[in-house]
């Protein structure tokens, strides 16, 4: 028999990358998505279109603040393991959308946590439970952050997340249920929403190269980021379920650059001076930064067998490959019509 998986945010950066790796292990995957005025399936486009996977792979319409809807999904699907990838994930919007951010980011999850409860209690049936939960949670604590770091989240975002965590360990030792909490690190793709700092440089810094763009606007390029990529880091998502014992894991690089650092990767890749053509606008700064995140992923390297295989100068150059792409075909789409 397939496992059944169901992972809320399937159409986000992660869950796209967590659908190929639990089909290519030969589950049958459940998406939900949010219905939207303009399809925002783009990540995932290749595998509806896919007919070798229309008995394997489906999508249901729900949202997390919305627990009728996940009810109904968790006792259509009567999924084996749960992903929760879906949030507000950006961390700057959660200022300005608080409130928001932690009906989505916070009681969401435990909406969907009462919901596989109600599923266990009248089934009997195990369910295995995945949490997104995110290094900013930590903060403001003292680097390198393990399991054993104290969060001192800086952000109504970390602050959902800080509550999602202990709501997830409540459940776990409240009702035995198999939930573990993923501690991760920023992770990041060519499948990065263009918001995101690191996919913002890609994308501007290729435009730039062909002179479809002058200038890039960005805000602190002070603060530092342990970033690896997103494509390994579901790995470790599912290698946590696959446990006999749930439990909270840090999955990072240990390697933390600032975004100076990763501004000059991107560019020198492409044979520019970042200096100048970067410039720092305030708009673009947070009321509370977070300064330095770094992770220890010793216990998901022992526990897990979990290692990341991509460090930051090939992540840096893939995005930034895959961006230039993408802008060559910008330009060649913006040639005058020759009539040829
Ligand atoms: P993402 O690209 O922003 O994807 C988030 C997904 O959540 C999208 O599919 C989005 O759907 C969905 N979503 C948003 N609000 C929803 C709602 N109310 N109900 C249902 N779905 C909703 O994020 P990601 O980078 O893949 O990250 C996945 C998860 O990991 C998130 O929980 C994030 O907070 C967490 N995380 C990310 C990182 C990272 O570095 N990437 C690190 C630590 C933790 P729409 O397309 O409709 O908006
Ligand atoms: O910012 C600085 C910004 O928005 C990184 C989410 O996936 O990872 C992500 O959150 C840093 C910050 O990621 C700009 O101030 C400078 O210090 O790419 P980001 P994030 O805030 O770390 C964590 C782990 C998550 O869980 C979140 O879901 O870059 N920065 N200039 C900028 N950031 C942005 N976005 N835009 C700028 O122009």
């Amino acid at each position: 028999m397939n496992k059944v998986a169901l992972i809320t945010g399937i159409n986000g950066q992660d869950g796209s990358y967590l659908a190929e790796l639990l089909l290519g292990k030969g589950y049958v995957v459940h998406g939900m998505i949010r219905r939207a005025s303009t399809p925002r399936t783009g990540h995932i486009d290749h595998l509806l279109a896919d007919e070798s996977l229309s008995d394997r792979f489906h999508l249901h319409f729900g949202d997390l603040a919305d627990a009728n809807s996940l009810r109904h999904i968790i006792d259509k699907t009567a999924p084996d393991e749960v992903y929760n990838l879906a949030a507000q994930s950006h961390v700057k919007i959660s200022f300005d959308q608080p409130e928001y951010t932690i009906d989505v980011t916070g009681t969401g999850v435990v909406r969907l946590l009462e919901a596989i409860r109600n599923h266990m209690d009248h089934t009997g049936k195990e369910i295995r439970y995945y949490q997104a939960g995110s290094s900013e949670m930590f903060g403001s604590a003292k680097p390198p952050q393990s399991e054993m770091t104290r969060f001192e989240p800086r952000s109504p975002y970390a602050c959902a997340k800080v509550y999602a965590h202990y709501q997830v360990i409540n459940y776990r030792e409240s009702y035995g249920m198999h939930a573990s909490n993923g501690i991760l690190f920023n992770h990041e793709s060519p499948r990065r929403g263009e918001e995101f700092v690191t996919r913002k440089i890609t994308r501007a810094a290729a435009r730039i190269k062909l002179g479809l763009q002058k200038e890039l606007r960005l805000g602190n390029l002070d603060a530092k980021r342990d970033w690896g990529f997103a494509g390994d880091y579901v790995d470790a998502m599912w290698r946590m379920l696959q446990k006999d014992a749930p439990g909270d894991y840090v999955v990072a690089t240990a390697i933390s650059i600032s975004i100076r650092d990763f501004l000059e990767k991107v560019f020198d890749r492409l044979d520019l001076d970042w200096s100048k053509y970067v410039v720092v606008d305030p708009r673009f700064f947070r009321p509370a930064e977070v300064d330095y995140l770094l992770g220890d992923p010793s216990k998901a390297a022992a526990q897990l067998d979990w290692r990341s295989s991509t460090n930051i100068t090939e992540l840096a150059t893939m995005m930034t490959d895959h961006d230039l792409k993408l802008a060559q075909a910008e330009a060649r789409s913006s040639e005058p019509f020759t009539g040829r």
